[in-house]
């Protein structure tokens, strides 16, 4: 394995804590590099389901070792609630996570401010998670954020907390028309209480990973939301905060961009959006409703129901060329077991012409109108299949559809939430 990546290529919930999951069993290293416990990573082993928001997904593996990188957003409780959660079902965490003092945090202000912003764009909302992402990165582009390392300094902690409440109250009181309900003593001494129980997993995770990819250990990195959300490349601005695509990796984890050697996209069988934004190929209609009631298509966060449409290809090549793929991965097939027909988008078109780029505004992709093919269905379950060519032929030319059309091989074929739904390609 050496460095592999794992990175979504839609709008996120393509299925990489599953994937992450199976392929953790080859790794030492399991390192989040972006985002915050706006994630949400389901993973099913043996019939239990577990959701990680902050945690890698390889977590769930003895023994293997656990980084949040520099390039995260963290919110210490909602870490310490997931450790707790974590011994709770009977893994043990010790010696195994790793956080990074690099690592921002994500303060009350940032979950208030969050509200406010969203509550004062109305219908034109991002949809975020409310749980502090974009101003908490906001606050680290800015550079008055505050990272994990400044904890260990009370002093400077308090200081810089004490200016940040100061300002923040008045954008919260005077911009957005809020009553803030910050006080810095009490911020303060929650915050020293919650980081004690952290700062036993504190490190340099940028010294640690360097290493560990030196002495040729086996690093996975998971990617959590996706590439058509990432702040650079993604649909800007219904987009999150970070660079979740693989573009964020070697700055969210401190590593050069030489040293990815492999990256693995996740593609849906179809596409889900959850929040605001132009989704193309999105079906408003009964379709939909059976995409979202077969996928189980509500936010592992926020249990919001996520927007369902057809697989829209000319999204997924945008993605392939952004983190030039290696292999694609294909989730929740099955979830297309009962159509009669599938529809495939190869192209969009605006004003009757095709463009053959995918368009760096929300204006003109909310114009793009999609060019479907039509693909037979099969009718048939696909769920305990564990072979290719045991899938019915429809199934297999629905695959072989995709990989033609992105010139990228489909390594993995997920049929269903378990460990084992899984169909192995060489
Ligand atoms: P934020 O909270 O600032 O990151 O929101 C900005 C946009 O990013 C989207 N976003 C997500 N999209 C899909 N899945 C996500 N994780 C959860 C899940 C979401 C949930 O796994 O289902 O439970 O609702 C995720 N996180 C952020 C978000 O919808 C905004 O469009
Ligand atoms: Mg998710």
């Amino acid at each position: 394995m050496a460095t592999l990546a794992i990175v979504g290529t839609q709008w996120g919930d393509e299925g990489k804590g599953k994937i992450v999951d199976i392929l953790s069993e080859k790794a030492d290293v399991i390192v989040r590099f972006q985002g915050g416990n706006n994630a949400g990573h389901t993973v099913v082993i043996n019939g239990t389901k577990y959701v990680l928001h902050l945690l890698p997904s390889g977590i769930l593996h003895e023994g293997k070792t656990c980084i949040l990188g520099n390039g995260m957003v963290i919110d210490l409780e909602a870490l310490v609630n997931e450790i707790e959660f974590i011994k709770r079902v009977g893994k043990s965490v010790d010696g195994r996570i790793k956080l990074s003092e690099r690592a921002h945090i994500i303060l009350p202000y940032h979950k208030q401010l969050d509200a406010a912003s969203e509550k004062r764009k109305g219908n034109g909302s991002i949809g975020t998670t409310l749980k502090g992402i974009g101003p908490a990165y906001r606050d680290k582009a800015g550079r008055v954020g505050i990272r994990i390392a400044d904890l260990k300094n009370p002093e400077t902690f308090k200081r810089r907390l004490v200016e940040n409440i100061k300002e923040k109250s008045i954008i919260l009181k005077y911009v957005y028309g809020f009553e803030p309900d910050l006080n810095a003593d009490k911020i303060y001494s929650a915050t020293m209480r919650i980081f004690e129980k952290l700062e036993p997993f504190v490190c340099d995770t940028i010294s640690y990973l360097n290493k560990a990819i030196d002495e040729d250990k086996n690093v996975l990195f998971e990617g959590a939301q996706a590439t058509l959300l990432d702040i650079d490349a993604g649909t800007y601005p219904y987009v999150t905060s970070s660079n979740s695509s693989a573009l964020g990796i070697a700055s969210g984890s401190g590593i050069s961009p030489k040293k990815v050697k492999k990256i693995t996209g996740i593609a849906k069988a179809y596409t889900t959006r959850v929040g605001g934004g132009p989704f193309p190929t999105e079906l408003c209609c009964q379709l939909g409703e059976l995409l979202r009631a077969r996928g189980h298509e509500y936010g592992a966060t926020t249990g919001r129901p996520r927007r369902c449409g057809w697989l829209d290809l000319v999204a997924v090549k945008y993605s392939a060329m952004v983190n030039d793929l290696d292999t694609l991965v294909i989730t929740k097939l099955d979830v297309l077991d009962a159509f009669e027909e599938i529809k495939v988008c190869t192209g969009y078109k605006i004003d009757g012409k095709l463009i053959n780029t995918f368009p760096s505004t929300v204006e003109e992709l909310s114009r793009v109108e999609p060019v479907y093919e039509t693909l037979p269905g099969w009718k048939a379950k696909t769920t305990d299949i564990k072979e290719f060519d045991k899938l019915p032929e429809n199934a297999q030319k629905f695959i072989k559809f995709i990989e033609e059309f992105l010139n990228i091989p489909v390594s993995l074929v997920s049929t269903g939430p378990q460990r084992d739904e899984i169909i192995c390609r060489k």
